[in-house]
């Protein structure tokens, strides 16, 4: 369906060199790729891939912090909490939207997804034990998203670009009330300060690892780069939230759990521990403490919600046949 794209000059439909440079060319010249454009092959797979991905993240990342609507301290925590994560399933809807126009449907996403095919960020695979948890969570995991995503609002993909500006924007409120509760905790009371440093412990490594391998093991990353969908590598976005990050600890009076952490003069950032990339793996391969239930949460989610979906298709089909009766 999207073959237009491979056609070449003579109309066959390989990839002809010709044709991946001219493509290059539009990439290099900052145009915008929308959707019924010419594109390689590997270019809309691989952001297929990796929106897929993210709007998993965005919808699966909607459990961890869920977990705890019921149980917020107080009614103003309870409202930010239940708009922020209303927010994510938003975001997931504009991301879904988003990886449709390159010919893929949701159905087929969400199949991908509960059958374990795609991934979705490590970091929701982790438990959220603590109301310390959802100031973390905001702090750290939507910290490290926005520091992801303002890069991709500069993608080369239209309507990912497009997708970004609205979600970081979100994003960045989602930081500031997490780093909010944080702060609280850390001036409260003793009990409160060390609720605040332990999830600071369990949710500080994991954070790092949301951006991905080092660069030497990115599968993707330099194609990726090439094409414009990614503009940093994993490892120096990981750089810089580090960089951001320590400054905003040190403010809090908590400490970062990595012994190792140390300003270095020469290259004006922080070194930083090992990040112990068998845990990373074992998650991202389906072994993490919470895999199972995420997963089938959202199947249950799915097949609840199958009614809805028939309701729906059942009504756009009715309205077609009176529409085409009246013509
Ligand atoms: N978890 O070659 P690379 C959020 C996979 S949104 C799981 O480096 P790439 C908002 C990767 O897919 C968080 N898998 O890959 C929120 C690939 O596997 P594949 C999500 C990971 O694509 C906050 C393989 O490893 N954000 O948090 C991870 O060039 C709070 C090799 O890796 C996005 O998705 C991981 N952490 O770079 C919601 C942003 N890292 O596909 C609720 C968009 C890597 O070959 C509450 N995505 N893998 O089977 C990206 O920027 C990129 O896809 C990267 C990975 C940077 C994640």
């Amino acid at each position: 369906m999207y073959s237009q794209g491979l056609i070449g000059a003579d109309g066959s439909t390989e990839e002809t060199q010709e044709f991946l440079d001219a493509f290059q060319k539009r990439i290099d010249a900052e145009e915008k790729i929308e959707p019924n454009d010419p594109m390689p092959e590997g270019y809309r797979r691989t952001l297929v891939r990796q929106i897929g991905q993210h709007a998993h993240s965005e919808i699966v990342g909607m459990l961890p912090e869920g977990n705890w609507i019921t149980r917020a301290p107080s009614l103003r925590r309870k409202a930010a909490l239940l708009a922020k994560v209303q927010d994510e399933g938003g975001h997931g809807l504009y991301l879904y939207s988003a990886a449709e126009t390159l010919g893929v449907s949701r159905e087929q996403m969400t199949e991908e997804l509960l059958s374990g095919k795609a991934k979705y960020s490590s970091i929701f695979n982790y438990p959220t034990l603590s109301w310390a948890d959802m100031g973390t969570i905001g702090w750290l995991v939507d910290g490290a998203a926005i520091m992801n995503q303002i890069p991709l609002c500069r993608c080369s993909f239209g309507p990912y670009a497009r997708a970004m500006i609205r979600v970081c924007k979100e994003e960045s409120f989602h930081q500031r009330q997490g780093y909010e509760i944080v702060m609280y905790l850390a001036r409260g009371t003793k009990e409160q300060r060390d609720m605040a440093q332990d999830s600071l412990n369990r949710w500080w490594w994991p954070s790092l690892m949301m951006f991905g391998p080092h660069d030497a093991d990115s599968a993707h990353s330099e194609q990726s780069m090439e094409w414009k969908i990614k503009r940093f590598s994993n490892d120096a976005l990981r750089q810089k939230f580090i960089d951001a990050t320590v400054p905003q600890a040190e403010f809090l009076g908590l400490t970062l759990p990595d012994p190792d952490l140390k300003w270095n003069d020469e290259k004006g950032g922080y070194d930083h521990g090992p990040i112990d990339w068998d845990e990373f793996w074992r998650v991202v391969k389906g072994d993490g403490v919470m895999n199972r239930d995420r997963v089938k949460a959202r199947k249950k989610a799915w097949d609840d919600g199958a009614w809805v979906r028939e309701a729906a298709l059942a009504h756009a089909v009715k309205r077609e046949a009176r529409m085409q009766a009246a013509e």
